[in-house]
Parts: C-alpha cells; sequence; structure tokens
C-alpha cells in the first residue's frame, strides 16, 4: 500500500532537478523572428526562454507567438520575420521558480505549463523545470515506496 506521507515534494528542492541553463535553447531580446523560429524549428521545442545579454529572465517566445504575428489581414506576412524582433511578439507575463522553491510549488505551475523557468535572486535564469522532470522523480518515489 502507498503511504502518501512519505511522498513529500515539499522537501524536494527545484534546483536538483532542473535542466541547467547551459543546456537550455533560448533566445534573446533583440533577435530577428526568423533566428527565433530557426531555433525553435531545430531544436523541436515549442517554445523556449527570452534572456536579455546579460542572462536576465524576460519571458517565453512560442512558434505559436510568431506564426500569429504574421498572419496579416489577407496573407502571410513573411517580411516580418526579419522587420520584427523577439520583444515584439513574446510574452512578458511569465511566472518563475527560485532555486530554493520546493517541488510542490513547482508542481502547481507545471500543471498548466509544459515548463518554468528557474532565476536567482537577480532574475538571471539559472536552469528550467519541466514536466518531465517532475513527473519522471514522481514515478520514481512511487516505485520506491511501493517496493518497501
Ligand atoms: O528535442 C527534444 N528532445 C527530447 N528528449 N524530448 C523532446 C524534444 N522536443 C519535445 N520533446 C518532448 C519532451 O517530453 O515533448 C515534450 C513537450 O515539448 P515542448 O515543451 O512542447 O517543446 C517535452 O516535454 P518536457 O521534457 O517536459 O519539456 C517541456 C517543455 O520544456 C518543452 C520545451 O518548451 C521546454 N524545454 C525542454 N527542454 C528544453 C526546453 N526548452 C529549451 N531547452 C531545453 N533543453
Amino acid at each position: 500500500m502507498l503511504n502518501v506521507t512519505e511522498f513529500d515534494l515539499t522537501q524536494k528542492l527545484v534546483n536538483e532537478y532542473m535542466i541547467d541553463s547551459d543546456k537550455v535553447a533560448h533566445v534573446q531580446l533583440n533577435n530577428p523572428l526568423k533566428h527565433a523560429l530557426l531555433v525553435l524549428t531545430k531544436t523541436g521545442y515549442n517554445a523556449v526562454p527570452v534572456l536579455d545579454y546579460d542572462g536576465t529572465f524576460k519571458g517565453l517566445i512560442s512558434k505559436s507567438h510568431i506564426i500569429e504575428r504574421m498572419f496579416g489581414l489577407d496573407q502571410i506576412e513573411v517580411d516580418l520575420l526579419d522587420e520584427k524582433t523577439v520583444k515584439d511578439v513574446m510574452d512578458y507575463n511569465i511566472k518563475t521558480l527560485q532555486l530554493d522553491d520546493t517541488l510542490e510549488k513547482a508542481l502547481h505551475l507545471l500543471i498548466d505549463h509544459n515548463f518554468v523557468c528557474v532565476v536567482n535572486h537577480s532574475n538571471t535564469m539559472e536552469g528550467i523545470l519541466t514536466r518531465r522532470q517532475l513527473l519522471k522523480q514522481i514515478r520514481n518515489q512511487f516505485y520506491q515506496q511501493k517496493t518497501i
């Protein structure tokens, strides 16, 4: 029988389970949209973090942000990919986690989002916590407790 009291996400910190920022694909505020679309297409991700030149977290950009912006009144405006930059279409209103937040807090955010950026006190991005990482942790805990 699973003992739910031992399954304690409140004791685990996000910094132990995040993907470090050096392994996270990202774009910068001033990158042309064409560059952002290339990064999203080549990595295969639907959305990636947007950083300032010094690594400060600013928000997210997704394929759908870019494609939506390209739709003009009666045609697809491909020229916008060169004319506009990431900061023109990105989403700035994004919740983040701190390094010492618990997986319990992450769980609530990851219900609605595929990943959450982890920042330090200066808002520099230190990594991301993905649904995959959290679910793997929950799975491991579940099977460990089943075999106790
Ligand atoms: O290129 C991929 N490699 C692997 N191993 N898995 C992938 C790849 N692309 C997609 N996936 C899988 C993952 O399970 O599809 C899920 C949804 O991808 P998404 O959201 O919609 O592009 C992936 O789930 P996840 O690992 O929990 O990742 C959740 C989201 O986190 C991804 C993407 O937006 C972001 N992400 C993950 N790893 C990233 C990253 N963004 C930038 N750099 C990374 N290294």
